[in-house]
This record gives C-alpha cells, structure tokens and sequence, in this order.
C-alpha cells in the first residue's frame, strides 16, 4: 500500500486485513506506530525493492489536490510510472489505483441519467490530469504486459461527507474497503475503470462497473443530509462533476 500514512491508507490499514490481506505499507512519511517502508515514489530503486514479492499493489501514494505542475510532475506522474514500471520488472500481478472524480471533474451534471465511466477524459486541475494520466498507464501496462488493473475514481472518501456535494459523492472507510477488496481479489479484470461512491441516494454516478467486480455498497451519505445547507443550483458544486476543483 502507497500513501499508507494519508487519510485514506489509514482507514484502509485499520479494515483490510479482516479481509484476509497482509499488507506492507509505504509512504514518504513514516507512520507512528507502524512497520512501514519510507520513500519517495520518484525513487525508483526504493520503488522496486518495495513491491518485490507481493501479490498486488494498492497505489494510494502521490499528491491528492490540486498543487503547482512541477509538484504533480514528481509525485503523482513520475512517481506512479515508477510505481508501474516496478511492477513490470518484478512481476507483480495487479495494481489497484486510486483514481479520482476529478479525472472527469468538467462533466455536466445536468444530462439525464447516472454517469457510467464510457465517458471522455475531462480533467479539472493538474491534480485530475495526472489521475487521467495514472488511469493511462494502468491501460498501457494492462495491455502491453499483462498487468491486471483496476482504476477507481473515488468521490469523496473520509470518515464522514464533508458537504453537500458529499451526500453525492461520499465513499464511506467501509465500502471503501468492501471496494478495494473486490478490486484485489476479481478475476479476470484487465484494465476496469469503476466509480467509487457507497450507495448514495443522491448519486450521480453509475455503480454497475464496480458491482461487476462484486461490490455490494452497504452505506448511504443521506443519515448526514441535515447536517448541510441545500446546494446552490449555480454553484460548482450543482453544475460539474469535479464541483468546486473547477474553480481553482
Ligand atoms: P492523503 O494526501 O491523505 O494521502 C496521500 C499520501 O501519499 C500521503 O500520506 C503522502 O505522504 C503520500 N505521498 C505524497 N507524495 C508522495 C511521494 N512523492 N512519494 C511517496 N508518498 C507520497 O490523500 P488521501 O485522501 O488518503 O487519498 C489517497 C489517494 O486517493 C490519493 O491518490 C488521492 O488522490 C486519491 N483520492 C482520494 C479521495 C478522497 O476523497 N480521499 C478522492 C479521490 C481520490
Ligand atoms: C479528491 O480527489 C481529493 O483527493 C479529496 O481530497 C477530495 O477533495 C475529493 O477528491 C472530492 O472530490 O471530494
């Protein structure tokens, strides 16, 4: 796991293994009370002695908002080719990704029906060009040399919705791992793009890729609704998929 000391890792750290996973962790920062590996991604020999040896690799690790473009360059576009060209050389089997809405942020919100992952790239910052260019490389390595990859275009993963716009696109610690466990342990997946959301009733996006994979969401971000004002129809947040990430 790389960026196992962030948010997400740290949940993740806390509800994979009762699934069944040993997980070796990994981070450019050291994580309090844990055994963990310290490097930066864009270290290729620390890259590659890192994933010696594992089954899958659950790529977490990089710069996540929007920072200047030389910053997302190093960590989040050199250091996932690192990532994946370490897998290639030690054969490694599977890469699941940490993908992001913002890969698609600039999609209209106003089209009738649920938005699957069949539509054009559209990023909304630096930070959503380089999950666009993450989800790239989990194609070409897919294609070229067997990788088998699943790129998940999170939401809004955090303990609780943070906002409105989050009683859309939250993905709960729980589905979160119910998800990255279907995306290690599927067969056959290729190169599989999937929305990442729990069962929102204000959903705006497709689940059917990644209940293929054999997800069951079991949350719904809907018991915080009183907690936020309703959104603003003009906002951001209302209009586009990437919400307020489009006016950075
Ligand atoms: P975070 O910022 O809390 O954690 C990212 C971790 O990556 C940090 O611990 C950081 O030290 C590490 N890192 C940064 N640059 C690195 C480098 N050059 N080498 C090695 N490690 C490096 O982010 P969070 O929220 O845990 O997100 C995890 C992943 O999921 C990120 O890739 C993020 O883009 C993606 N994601 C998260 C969403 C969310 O709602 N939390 C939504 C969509 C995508
Ligand atoms: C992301 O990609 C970010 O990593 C996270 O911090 C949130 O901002 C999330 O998107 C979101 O759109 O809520």
């Amino acid at each position: 796991m790389t960026g196992a000391a962030g948010g997400v890792g740290t949940m993740l750290r806390e509800l994979l293994p009762a699934y069944g996973h040993t997980l070796r962790l990994a981070d450019l920062r050291p994580i309090p009370d844990a055994d963990s590996l310290v490097f930066d991604l864009q270290d290729t020999g620390a890259v590659q002695a890192a994933v010696r040896g594992v089954d899958a690799v659950l790529h977490l690790g990089g710069i996540s908002v929007e920072d200047t473009f030389a910053n997302i360059l190093d960590a989040n576009i050199r250091g996932s080719h690192a990532l994946y060209e370490a897998v290639r050389a030690e054969g490694v089997g599977r890469v699941v990704y940490a993908s992001s809405n913002h890969a698609v942020g600039y999609t209209p919100l106003d089209a009738p029906g649920l938005i699957g992952t069949d539509i054009p790239a559209r990023p909304d910052t630096y930070y959503g060009l380089s999950k666009v260019f993450g989800e790239g490389l989990a194609s070409l390595y897919a294609d070229k040399h067997g990788v088998q990859t699943v790129s998940i275009r999170i939401g809004s993963c955090f303990p609780e919705p943070r906002s409105a716009r989050a009683l859309a696109t939250w993905l709960s610690p729980g589905d979160c791992a119910r998800l990255v466990h279907a995306a290690l342990t599927a067969p056959d997946v290729g190169h599989t793009v999937v929305n990442g959301i729990s069962a929102n009733t204000r959903a705006w996006w497709d689940l059917s890729a990644a209940r293929k994979l054999g997800y069951e969401p079991q949350d719904d971000a809907e018991v915080y609704a009183d907690r936020f004002p309703p959104l603003d129809p003009d906002s951001a947040d209302a209009r586009l998929l990437g919400g307020w990430f489009t006016t950075l």
